[in-house]
């Protein structure tokens, strides 16, 4: 199994972690499983150098905080095994371009940039395409927003098997339907996402603030509080997003609120988020505080990375006709 995060911002947000990061802990112990900060991938849009770096080491400190254990899945950065970009060019060249600019995530992630728009934000699912297939990942744990990359992998894999011969597995996508998509709290029609940042939480934040945030969001001018992803969208996602933090039903929290208001589910949630996160920041902050180990970390996970990958790639480089290098 593999699944990968962007150090792209100094915090993940309720967006990320809900919709796919929860999901890595308890698959470490049925999977062999691969975590990658897939820095590649954060340089397809315009990074500082010095910020970039930062926010790798913040990235692998968040997921060791959240429960990934080093010793039972293989953490690490994606710029560390070159054969993700090796095997990328050849999907490359395999890849049609009219089915490239089918993508609907670099048709939104390019009609937001306000700089120029890079050969590679477009060739992105293809590197996430070679992320996946080096590992010959059966399930791959994401959101709903990248269901479209994960059926590009399974075609580019497909098509590949069919013209060199049988090289890699094509991989499922492991959605959790339930917080497939976490919405935006100031805008709850909108996926939260970073690049908007005024509905975002982020776990790394002062919880003051996020109980803040979640005390305003947008709801509807009604009082009842039920679950009408269509008509209450607001109040859903909060329901939503308390259930997974709580491990309470929908329909127990709904029961659990008849008579009361939105502002008081609103400042239980707040306290419930509160809850949950101050633990995860003490412990990035413990990781923080020895970046020595954090980089040895690393080091290892890269090192049983380039095992499996560069097997991989020596297979699809003898397939496709390169002559080997000895
Ligand atoms: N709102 C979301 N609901 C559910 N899952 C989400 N993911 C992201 N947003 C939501 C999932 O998080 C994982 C890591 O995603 P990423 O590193 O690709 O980050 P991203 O998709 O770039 O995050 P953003 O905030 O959505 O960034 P922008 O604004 O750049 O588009 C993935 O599994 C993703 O599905």
């Amino acid at each position: 199994m593999l699944s990968g995060i962007q150090p792209t911002a100094s915090s993940f947000h309720l967006g990320n972690y809900l919709g796919a990061l929860r999901q890595w802990v308890p698959l470490q112990d049925t999977h062999d499983a691969f975590y990658s900060v897939v820095d590649l991938h954060a340089i397809t849009v315009e990074q500082d150098p010095k910020v970039l770096r930062q926010n790798t080491r913040l990235s692998a400190a968040q997921l060791l905080a959240l429960g990934i254990d080093p010793d039972r899945a293989t953490l690490f950065v994606q710029s560390h095994v070159p054969e993700h970009a090796q095997l990328s060019w050849v999907l490359q060249c395999i890849t049609g371009f009219g089915e490239a600019s089918r993508m609907t995530q670099f048709k939104d992630k390019s009609a937001r940039q306000e700089t120029q728009v890079g050969v590679g934000l477009f060739t992105y699912p293809i590197l996430q395409a070679a992320d996946i297939l080096l590992y010959q990942a059966h399930h791959v744990p994401v959101g709903e927003d990248q269901r479209q990359h994960l059926e590009l992998t399974r075609d580019l894999a497909q098509r590949f098997n069919t013209r060199f011969g049988k090289t890699f597995r094509l991989p499922e996508p492991h959605i959790v339907k339930d917080t497939a998509k976490i919405y935006d709290l100031q805008d709850p029609t909108s996926k939260m996402s970073k690049s908007v940042p005024a509905g975002v939480v982020e776990l790394l934040e002062d919880p003051k603030r996020s109980a803040k945030k979640i005390r305003s969001a947008v709801t509807d001018t009604g009082r009842e509080i039920v679950y009408d992803p269509e008509n209450k969208a607001g109040v859903s996602n909060l329901l939503v997003i308390y259930s997974a933090l709580s491990g309470r039903s929908v329909d127990e929290l709904v029961a659990s609120y008849e008579g009361k208001g939105y502002g008081d589910l609103k400042k239980d949630l707040g306290e419930v988020f509160t809850e949950f996160v101050t633990p995860i920041q003490a412990r990035v902050r413990e990781y923080l505080d020895d970046p020595a180990e954090l980089d040895k970390v690393l080091a290892k996970g890269a090192e049983r990375a380039r095992q499996v990958a560069s097997v991989t790639l020596r297979r699809v480089y003898e397939r496709v006709g390169f002559l080997s290098s000895g």
